[in-house]
């Protein structure tokens, strides 16, 4: 018997970060059948008076929004990291160690329209939101205090998303989060050993095998990375080499308006729903003087497995020793690569 990728378990090592997955693709013997299960569809009004993020209204606190007509930007009421925390910390037998944090949280509303996502948007405001994201990224990386400015969408119910206006937050930290830190050292030793980036071979690499690419244009591949650890987990790549979302050409900004928009349209015809999805900019520490091997990259974490109802659940042998697959990320990409970029919810 010889081993094969798309029958036998095996372990798959994540360069990002240097994790492991383990896949078992036989546990997905019988074809895949497509089971989509057609929800109710979803009528939001285009405006909704209790909503707190829409245009003119009230938030939880009493703040009014404006009457925004693009996308808008706020202080979150409720933030996680405050501007106004003393420094301080905790070590204590090399067994209890602490450090204050500081920071600020905003949310941005990518439309007034209540109604839509980022799948449902025109191209042309997408890109607002893609400017708001470089505007936003640039004021804080002018902030000494910063040293990294997470940008992301938590999107769906499913996903703890409390509100279905279409918006992302920005949480910007004093503390460079553990992702990041694992992301420098990788992309660092890889560009010392290869004098590229990582992600710069990683995406010559995909081309030439084709076979995890899910869409590409002229400045952005998005693929079903081979390590992915969820069901339709992709990685969108710029092709060119860049630090920060800051250096991006005007073209690239179009660009990636319409690649997010192409991609995010394909995950709702996957299951016909409202593609729920945990996503967000991953790019170099802020106040870096050695950036080197950075290349900013954008991960979609999305948790449907098989239909708008079933979810896949990190429990288990995941949370406990290794998160593990089923369906290879061959298989998640050539689904994503066979779906129409016509939402299904248009007339078109
Ligand atoms: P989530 O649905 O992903 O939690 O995002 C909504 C954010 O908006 C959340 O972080 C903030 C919440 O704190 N928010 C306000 O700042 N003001 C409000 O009036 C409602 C929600
Ligand atoms: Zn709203």
């Amino acid at each position: 018997m010889t081993f094969d990728f798309n029958e036998h378990s095996h372990i798959r090592q994540n360069p990002l970060t240097g994790d492991w997955v383990m896949v078992s693709p036989h546990r997905t013997k019988r074809p895949w059948q497509g089971k989509t299960e057609e929800i109710a569809s979803d009528t939001r009004p285009q405006h909704d008076p209790t909503c707190y993020l829409c245009a003119g209204n009230s938030r939880a606190n009493g703040e009014v929004n404006s009457n925004y007509s693009d996308t808008y930007v706020f202080q979150n009421d409720f933030a996680a990291l405050q501007s106004d925390v003393p420094d301080g910390n905790i070590q204590k037998n090399n067994l209890l160690n602490a450090q204050s944090v500081k920071g600020e949280c905003r949310v941005i509303c990518f439309s007034p329209r209540h109604d839509l996502t980022l799948a449902e948007m025109p191209t042309s405001d997408i890109r607002k939101v893609v400017d708001t994201w470089v505007s936003e990224f640039e004021n804080f990386k002018q902030q000494k205090d910063i040293h990294y400015v997470q940008i992301f969408e938590n999107k769906g119910e499913i996903m703890g998303c409390s509100n279905p206006h279409p918006h992302g937050q920005i949480w910007a930290s004093s503390n460079i989060p553990v992702e990041i830190l694992k992301e420098s050292k990788q992309q660092k030793a890889y560009f010392q050993q290869h004098q590229q980036t990582l992600l710069t071979d990683y995406v010559q690499l995909e081309i030439a095998e084709k076979e995890r690419v899910v869409v590409e244009n002229d400045s952005f591949l998005v693929v079903v990375p081979f390590w992915a650890f969820w069901p339709f987990e992709t990685l969108l790549i710029p092709k060119r080499a860049m630090v920060y979302i800051t250096e991006m050409t005007e073209k690239e900004k179009d660009d990636l308006a319409d690649i997010t928009r192409r991609l995010t349209t394909r995950y709702d015809n996957l299951f016909n729903t409202s593609f729920p999805y945990s996503a967000g900019i991953h790019q170099a520490p802020t106040q870096a003087t050695d950036t080197e091997g950075w290349h900013w990259h954008i991960h979609f974490y999305p948790p449907l497995l098989r239909s708008a109802t079933v979810k896949k659940f990190m429990v288990g042998y995941e949370l406990l020793a290794n998160p593990q697959r089923d369906i290879t990320a061959e298989k998640a990409a050539e689904q994503l690569r066979n779906l129409s970029e016509i939402h299904y919810k248009s007339d078109n």
